[in-house]
């Protein structure tokens, strides 16, 4: 919890030099506590800008917990991806405050919200407005989030809902094509977007697999990027798309 109360600036001040951000997905249902500090320190050294831990099914506190406690040296914000209420720890620099706009059950869109908020400011958690917009394939995370998934050429509902995030004052705008979606969000879908947005900033995540659609998304306007899978998958591949987008500039 080194850079709590930081994370904000940190990201706002790459973003404000042209920088594109990528952050490394950690679910810890997947990951291996034993080989994870090692695949950290080439995912920092290949220029990650920041480590999400979180995911939907079989996380448990103690492993998030230990996770973090690995990642503890590195000089990178350590962000929580919550996918519940069982998901928060004050060894976290940040947590992403999401609401799941598209969701058809209001827990996800302010009830997990109201049960988190006391805990969070309790535990003085540095809290990242986020509104979580499930595209396309949608994964895991639409299904168990009831979300009324929005089809990957539908740049109208993606638009309005991604204004809404910011009329909201939400200071992230989270395009997820769902973890190991087949499909990334279209490029051309966040340069649409892009210019909708004076001041929310756009995650992309779900089916980045190649420094190519990383880059194009990146150009269209993505903010930060987010891959996970991948990082398990084929790790010189994610540690290929990490040097592709920290070597962008806008
Ligand atoms: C999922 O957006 C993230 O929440 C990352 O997706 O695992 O497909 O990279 P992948």
């Amino acid at each position: 919890m080194k850079l709590r109360g930081k994370v904000r600036k940190i990201i706002q001040e790459k973003l404000s030099e042209g920088k594109v951000l990528h952050f490394s997905l950690f679910d810890p249902d997947k990951v291996d506590l034993e080989s994870i500090y090692s695949i950290a320190l080439k995912l920092v050294e290949s220029g990650t800008n920041g480590f999400l831990i979180g995911g939907t099914l079989g996380v448990s506190k103690e492993k998030l917990d230990s996770i973090i406690e690995i990642l503890e040296d590195f000089e990178v914000p350590k962000i929580i991806f919550p996918s519940n209420v069982n998901l928060i720890t004050e060894k976290a620099d940040a947590i992403l405050f999401m609401s799941l706009l598209n969701s058809d059950d209001i827990y996800y869109i302010t009830g997990a919200q109201l049960i988190a908020a006391p805990i969070i400011k309790k535990l003085k958690l540095e809290s990242l407005p986020t509104g979580y917009i499930i595209v396309g394939h949608g994964g895991t995370a639409a299904h168990v989030g009831k979300a009324r998934v929005i089809p990957y050429d539908n740049i109208e509902l993606i638009v309005a809902y991604s204004i809404m995030a910011e009329l909201f004052g939400m200071d992230f705008v989270y395009l997820e094509a769902g973890s190991g979606a087949p499909e990334p969000i279209k490029p051309s879908v966040i340069s649409i977007t892009k210019k909708y947005l004076e001041n929310s900033k756009i995650i992309v995540g779900g089916g980045i697999r190649s420094e190519e659609i990383a880059k194009e998304l990146a150009l269209a306007g993505a903010d930060i990027i987010v891959t996970g899978n991948i990082i398990e998958q084929n790790l010189e591949k994610a540690l290929k798309i990490v040097k592709e987008i920290s070597n962008i500039r806008r």
